[in-house]
């Protein structure tokens, strides 16, 4: 085993603050992207960060965004994850021109940047993620959720990562950004009318619209509001089809989610702020820091930051 002295020696320093802000810009400037989806890489790399760190479980203390595992095709190749590498060659610019920054951070922090950027709170972020991976590290498919279930099926996976309630109904306000895609999830459409604005419409419009449920030609069933005020991009007349997963329909009906979605249709304030943390919580789970707020690794784990 190496010496402490040595451990020391190799590890390298903490980037400045204005290392971390050129990194940031440089997030930023790639965020426009006029011929992806709506515009904007943004909602993308939301996903990316979400599912990089939505893999833990606290019993077990495995998965998390930690070690950037997604890299490699037993996680990457999870279906669920479908679409990501879009998300990940995006952010390839930025990781070549700052090689210092870890993928695991550059995930973490690019959506922390992206949500801000479409209007979004300002999420708390530390660095200090490494990326080393094993095969004893990546976590099991099948711990990301599957929208086309329900209540118990959303907190037996929250609740893995040690999300409560109130949490698990922030969180989902993050399909006010981006679309489905057909051919990643099977489901298809977008949430809201402006998918590049972080807001609170998702959880007005859950209780506004009438929702009706829709099967597609693919099989797949989710539910659907034809919003009569918007107009296509494409200049077309027809009044633009929006979306709902049966897990968004289970804040509905659950009597405990269900106050949450009022709350935050009434307060876009408290949603923010409530989002702002949760979001924050997410992207440290399974990450261990000392006093000082150093990433305090396993011993044969390379990388991290020296303070
Ligand atoms: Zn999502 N999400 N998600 N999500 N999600 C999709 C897209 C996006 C669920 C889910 O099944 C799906 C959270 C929670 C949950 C985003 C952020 C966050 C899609 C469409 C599906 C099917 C994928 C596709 O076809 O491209 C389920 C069941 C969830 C449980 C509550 C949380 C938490 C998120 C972040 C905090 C975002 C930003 C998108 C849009 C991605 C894009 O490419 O536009």
């Amino acid at each position: 085993t190496r010496s402490r002295a040595k451990m020391a020696q190799d590890t390298p320093s903490a980037p400045s603050a204005a290392q971390l802000e050129e990194v940031k810009a440089a997030v930023r400037e790639l965020l426009h992207q006029p011929d992806y989806d709506d515009g904007s890489a943004g909602p993308v790399l939301v996903r990316l960060a979400w599912h990089s760190a939505g893999t833990y479980c606290k019993e077990t203390d495995t998965g998390g965004s930690n070690g950037a595992g997604m890299r490699y095709e037993k996680e990457g190749g999870d279906p669920a994850n479908a679409g990501l590498a879009d998300a990940r060659a995006f952010l390839e610019s930025v990781k070549r021109r700052f090689p210092w920054i870890t993928y695991a951070d550059l995930w973490t922090l690019a959506a922390v940047v992206a949500i801000r950027e479409m209007g979004g709170p300002e999420v708390a972020w530390h660095g200090g993620r490494t990326d080393f991976m094993d095969d004893s590290r990546v976590p099991p498919r099948g711990r990301l959720p599957d929208g086309a279930q329900g209540a118990d099926h959303l907190r037996h996976i929250f609740y893995r990562m040690g999300f409560d309630d109130r949490e698990i109904v922030a969180l989902s306000g993050a399909h006010n950004l981006g679309r489905c895609h057909a051919d990643r999830s099977g489901f298809h459409g977008k949430w809201v009318n402006n998918p590049t604005r972080f807001s609170n419409q998702y959880f007005r419009l859950l209780l506004a619209n009438d929702w009706k449920r829709k099967k597609l030609p693919n099989g797949v069933e989710q539910f659907v509001h034809i919003d009569e005020d918007s107009v296509l991009e494409d200049g077309g007349d027809k009044p633009e089809e929006l979306m709902m997963l049966p897990t968004d329909m289970s804040l509905l009906s659950d009597p405990a989610f269900r106050p949450w979605v009022e709350r935050y249709a009434r307060d876009k304030d408290l949603f923010f702020e409530h989002f702002a943390a949760a979001f924050a919580k997410l992207l440290e789970l399974g990450i261990r820091r000392d006093s000082a707020g150093r990433v305090v690794n396993d011993e044969n784990v390379e990388g991290g930051y020296r303070s």
